[in-house]
C-alpha cells in the first residue's frame, strides 16, 4: 500500500527560524513554499531524496492562526513532529481500503496538498497516536525534482 515515507510534518511558531535551523544541520533545500488556507497552514518542503513515485521531504509547518489544526497541536504540546505522510500510488482507493478497516478517515475525499498532490489524513487516535496522512503524488518526469516556486491556495 505505501511506496515510501513522503514526509515528515514538523509544527513550528517561526517558520523561517525552522527553515534557516535544517539547512544549517542537514544541508537541506527548501523546494517549495506555499500558503495552504484549506489547511490553515504556511509551509515549505525541504527534499531528502526522490523515491518510488515521488520524493521524500521534511515539511515544515507554521499556523495561520491559533484555530488551526496546528495552531491547536502547538498549544497543546509545542513544537515537533505533527503527523507522518506515506506516498500511496492511489489515494482514492487507499482511503477505501483503510476506511473498510476500521479507521476514520478525517478526509473522505482527497485535498489539495503541498507540490500539487492529492492528500488526506487518518484519525491519529486509530493509528496508535500517530496523525497519517497519505500522498498521492502529482504526476511528473522520473528523476526530476520539483522547482522552487511560491504558490498561494
Ligand atoms: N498527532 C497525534 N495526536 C494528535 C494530533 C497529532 N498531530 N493532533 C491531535 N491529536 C490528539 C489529541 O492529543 C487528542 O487526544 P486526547 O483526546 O487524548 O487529548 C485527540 O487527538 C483529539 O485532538 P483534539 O485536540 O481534541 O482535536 P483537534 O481539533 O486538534 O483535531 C485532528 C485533531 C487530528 C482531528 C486535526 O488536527 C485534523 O483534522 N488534522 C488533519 C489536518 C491537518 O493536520 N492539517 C495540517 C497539515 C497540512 C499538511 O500536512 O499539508
Ligand atoms: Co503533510
Amino acid at each position: 500500500m505505501f511506496m515510501r515515507i513522503d514526509h515528515v510534518g514538523i509544527a513550528c511558531h517561526d517558520l523561517e527560524e525552522k527553515i534557516a535551523l535544517f539547512e544549517r544541520i542537514f544541508e537541506l533545500t527548501v523546494v517549495a513554499r506555499e500558503v495552504n488556507t484549506e489547511q490553515g497552514v504556511r509551509e515549505a518542503m525541504l527534499h531528502i531524496a526522490d523515491g518510488e513515485g515521488g520524493g521524500s521531504y521534511i515539511q515544515l509547518l507554521e499556523p495561520l492562526g491559533p484555530d488551526t489544526p496546528v495552531g491547536k497541536f502547538l498549544a497543546k504540546r509545542g513544537e515537533g513532529v505533527h503527523h507522518v505522510a506515506f506516498g500511496v500510488p492511489d489515494v482514492v482507493h487507499a482511503l477505501e481500503k483503510i476506511g473498510d478497516r476500521g479507521v476514520r478517515l478525517l478526509d473522505k475525499r482527497p485535498r489539495h496538498g503541498s507540490l500539487d498532490s492529492s492528500i488526506a489524513f487518518l484519525h491519529p487516535k486509530d493509528v496508535g497516536g500517530m496523525l497519517t496522512e497519505l500522498v498521492q503524488a502529482a504526476e511528473r518526469q522520473a528523476g526530476t525534482t520539483p522547482n522552487a516556486r511560491n504558490t498561494d491556495t
